[in-house]
């Protein structure tokens, strides 16, 4: 399986990404169908100035190719994996078994209004923590300004957007 270039993208028949460099942070997702729950996150991310790419693989349809993008993410530069997935929510915190990079959780309401995938998300054995985000469209657009932040600890030209991004909130 091959990661880089526009496989995935022309698969997800997605609008083309903003993509100058590598991309910094992987957003996974467990199925297609949660792909409108990212939009906002995808336009944070851009506003930000960040690179990112976007990823379909289940933890129960595709285990093999979560196993391989998680073991290849680091060496492929990505810093920050957003994982995003509904009902029995595993794809996160397997994906954080399986690499040392952060990894935020985004639960998708596919049933029980997403609490299911809540707890699945959050409740995490200890020593290996998902950063677990709200539920939906919200939870996915902080998910991004939560990867900005992680970035920005060490790249102070995304601090700097991160600063004007809160500024306009609160002007808004
Ligand atoms: C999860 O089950 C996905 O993340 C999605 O939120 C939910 C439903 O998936 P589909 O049946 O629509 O593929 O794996």
């Amino acid at each position: 399986i091959s990661w880089d270039g526009c496989y995935f993208r022309r698969d997800i028949g997605f609008r083309a990404l903003k993509r100058l460099s590598p991309p910094r942070v992987g957003i996974v997702l467990g199925s297609k169908s949660d792909l409108p729950v990212i939009e906002g996150a995808q336009k944070t991310l851009e506003e930000l100035g960040i690179s990112y790419e976007v990823v379909i693989a289940s933890a129960h349809r595709t285990p093999e190719r979560v196993r391989e993008y998680a073991i290849e993410a680091s060496r492929r530069g990505l810093k920050v994996i957003i994982a995003v997935a509904g009902l029995a929510a595993h794809l996160p915190g397997v994906l954080a078994s399986q690499t040392e990079l952060p990894v935020i959780g985004v639960p998708v309401a596919a049933a029980l209004g997403g609490l299911d995938a809540l707890l699945s998300i959050v409740q995490m054995p200890k020593g290996i923590p998902v950063a677990t985000m709200a539920i939906g469209k919200a939870g996915a657009i902080n998910a991004a300004v939560m990867a900005a932040k992680i970035l920005a600890l060490g790249d102070p030209q995304v601090a700097e957007r991160l600063r004007r991004y809160r500024a306009k909130l609160a002007e808004a």
